[in-house]
């Protein structure tokens, strides 16, 4: 259960295999498509963390150019599935070691033409890629092999790269430029060995070369690349990279990335019993957490569409720390450390972003790209009917991603213990973020509520409501870490305290945190038990998603902002306060969240990917696993069947979907294996689906690896040796 496959060849699914079959390492990210492929079948070599902006176009992360690039020719003949059709086509994606492999017949005149391709982007050494691609005739033929750099590279705001410098010599091609908008240096190198000694011919970034190929008799070469951008001097360190690395050889390096791969899964892995297939989608799930990880940075974080591309700007949302962070406290305390960092050193974004909307604190970036300068644009969504931009409030109103990173830290801090992240900037986002929301909010003096107007909740469809519930219960959280922590750090590190709060000028502030924190509205349920989303949420038209479908006059059409049809009725886009209910899960007890899960599935799209597993983690809390159970299985399997929209009018918006993997994690295991993490014991309910006889798993607690293990009905608890 570790291959993601597919047994034929079609071009309906290039665009969707593309993310299916991703490999990467958080560094690079190389779609799934066939070396023969160009940038209309969306090959892409993804950096996130390197981003550009063309002229008045979106800024997005970078696709570099590719090193892979290798098309055979026979007979004047190019053997590729999409001018010759195959006579078979295998391709897969080990998840075991991030490996990708094709095979693909032709049959061009009377030859039978093979091509066998193995490519990974190594683990262990963050720079490399490599492949090892491979030729078959059943006869006697001469074929042309062309393999080197394609810098015809796929961009959706593009271009960002200037004209490339190719420098050629016996051992390798580079390909090196700089972005159009910060002139931030980008090198791309390969080295090829051939099976035979040949001539090559270079024609600038590609080489070509006669093969005589001998019946049944394979010929092969392996290539090596290098990839690295933002240092100086990157030819030289591309040509001493290759020179080091080539002696090496394909296999010890595979083996190097396999090792590295097992020892992340030794960690990882998430063992079922008794279902094979959500066994394969939760490993699926975990392998994109994998490639994702962050264990060489804490410059940049995790996009909301991974390394598949440039869609959302390759933009880091809420979705890391709230969906995928859990992922990381529980296996690799190192990346989730680095994501923490990450937000505290754009912690300047924040007050800049604050300050422009005339707020003072934090105010983090809904869209997050390099510094913390926020992506998103006022115009956010194109209206298909009319092509006009229209005018969206992601950026200005969902006030809660302040919240939601302050709450990351803190649950980072409770899980690692470790108080250089609170002093080395922890705390000062924390106390920002709370400022923040002091400084948005407002005490009505009638009531004496601290009350926040004009807000938009993970529910995106409805824009600038009064009191979001999910909003307002976050801001209560972060008042409260913000207490805790300044309380921590008066005890425990005094002199940090006093310079601290000089610094920041918090004095006054402290005291209005413990008042808002006192004060802070928080929506009661009604006699039904349910929770009102926002203020005047229940006035709203009660219709159903099917009737909402039949007014839509395009199928692509926006169902939120100013005239969407959901707008002004009760369907909601994605969980709102049942992610709350998730969160707070010891605020509310049972026959409360039975009543909302009840009330909000029903009025829910789930037009967001981060909807499903708060559903089904919801339901495990109710005791309902098999209610949860296809709401798991839609958040592990998205990137595994592509249903997701791949285009919105021109713009492609599909790509790989890590929080929708996150959330299948964190379903599998707070929800199905129902453990709950303290700071000094773990308690562990399981909720299994009916068809589960058992789980294994391993998580880290108090520095130290448990292994976790349910069968049938007992739970058995092992502390591992840390090595
Ligand atoms: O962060 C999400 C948001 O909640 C819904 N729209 C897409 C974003 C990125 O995944």
């Amino acid at each position: 259960m570790w291959i993601i496959d597919e047994t034929d060849f079609n071009k309906d699914n290039i665009i969707n295999n593309g993310n299916k079959f991703l490999i990467g390492n958080g560094f690079i990210g190389y779609r799934g498509t066939l070396e023969e492929f160009g940038k209309k079948e969306l090959v892409a070599v993804n950096l996130p963390g390197v981003y550009d902006k063309y002229q008045d176009k979106w800024k997005e992360s970078v696709n570099a150019p590719n090193p892979f690039f290798t098309q055979v020719i026979y007979n004047d003949k190019i053997l590729n599935p999409l001018i010759n059709k195959p006579v078979n086509h295998y391709q897969s994606l080990d998840i075991s070691c991030g490996v990708f492999s094709r095979i693909t017949a032709f049959k061009i005149d009377d030859a039978t033409i093979t091509l066998k391709s193995e490519r990974f982007v190594s683990l262990k050494n963050i720079h490399l890629l490599s492949m090892k691609y491979e030729v078959i005739s059943d006869m006697d033929i001469t074929i042309t092999l062309e393999t080197g750099i394609d810098l015809n590279i796929w961009d959706i705001n593009g271009p960002h790269l200037k004209e490339f410098q190719i420098i050629n010599n016996k051992d390798c091609i580079t390909a090196y430029t700089s972005t159009l908008e910060k002139q931030i240096p980008i090198v791309v190198s390969e080295a090829t060995v051939f099976s035979e000694d040949l001539p090559e011919n270079f024609i600038g970034n590609i080489r070509k070369i006669n093969v005589r190929l001998k019946k049944d008799q394979s010929f092969y070469f392996y290539k090596y690349a290098y990839i690295n951008h933002h240092e100086e001097d990157l030819i030289n360190k591309a040509e001493k990279f290759l020179s080091e690395i080539v002696p090496l050889g394909y296999d010890h390096l595979f083996n190097e990335n396999k090792n590295e791969w097992q020892k992340r899964w030794d960690i990882s892995d998430v063992i079922i019993k008794g279902d094979d297939y959500a066994q394969l989608a939760l490993r699926y799930s975990i392998y994109h957490l994998l490639i994702l990880s962050q264990r060489h940075t804490d410059k940049v974080s995790i996009p909301a569409r991974g390394i598949s591309g440039q869609t959302y700007k390759g933009a880091v949302f809420w979705d890391t720390e709230m969906f995928m962070l859990p992922f990381y406290l529980n296996t690799d305390l190192i990346t989730a450390k680095n994501l923490i960092k990450y937000r505290i050193n754009t912690l300047e974004g924040a007050r800049i972003k604050a300050k422009e909307y005339g707020y003072r604190g934090a105010f983090y970036a809904w869209e997050s790209q390099e510094n913390g300068m926020d992506a998103c644009t006022h115009f956010n969504v194109t209206d298909v009917l009319t092509h006009r931009p229209m005018r969206t409030y992601f950026r200005d109103k969902q006030i809660h991603i302040s919240a939601d990173i302050t709450y990351a830290i803190y649950q980072t801090y409770l899980r690692t213990k470790d108080i250089s992240l609170i002093i080395n900037g922890g705390a000062e986002v924390i106390l920002e973020c709370a400022r923040f929301y002091l400084s948005y909010g407002y005490l009505k003096l009638d009531n004496n509520r601290f009350v926040l107007p004009d807000v938009t909740g993970p529910d995106e469809y409805h824009e600038r409501v009064n009191n979001n519930a999910f909003t307002n219960r976050m801001v209560k959280e972060t008042f409260k870490i913000a207490l805790l922590i300044l309380s921590l750090l008066k005890d425990k590190y005094p002199d940090y305290y006093e310079n601290l709060l000089k610094s920041l000028n918090y004095a006054e502030d402290y005291e209005k945190i413990k008042y808002a924190y006192e004060h802070i509205y928080l929506q009661e349920p009604n006699e039904d038990k349910v929770i009102e989303q926002f203020d005047g949420y229940f006035r709203l038209e009660d219709v159903s998603i099917d009737i909402l479908k039949k007014r839509l006059l395009h199928p692509n059409e926006y169902w939120g902002g100013e005239n969407g049809v959901a707008s002004h009725t009760q369907v909601i886009k994605q969980a709102d306060v049942v992610t709350m209910l998730y969160l707070f899960k010891d605020d509310y007890n049972e026959e409360i969240r039975k009543a909302n899960w009840h009330y909000y599935e029903q009025r829910t799209e789930h037009g967001s990917s981060l909807s499903a597993c708060m559903y089904a983690l919801v339901a495990c809390l109710n005791n309902n696993p098999d209610w949860a159970y296809p709401f798991f299985m839609k958040s592990a399997t998205i990137d595994m069947h592509g249903g997701s929209k791949q285009y919105a009018g021109d713009i492609y918006i599909g790509g790989t979907h890590p929080a929708s993997s996150g959330g299948a994690y964190m379903t599998a295991i707070y929800g199905f294996a129902g453990i709950s993490i303290y700071e000094d014991k773990i308690i562990v309910k399981p909720n299994l689906p009916k068809n589960w006889q058992g789980m294994t798993f391993k998580i880290i607690h108090d520095d130290h690896i448990m292994q976790i293990e349910i069968n049938d009905g007992n739970v058995y608890m092992r502390r591992c040796n840390n090595d």
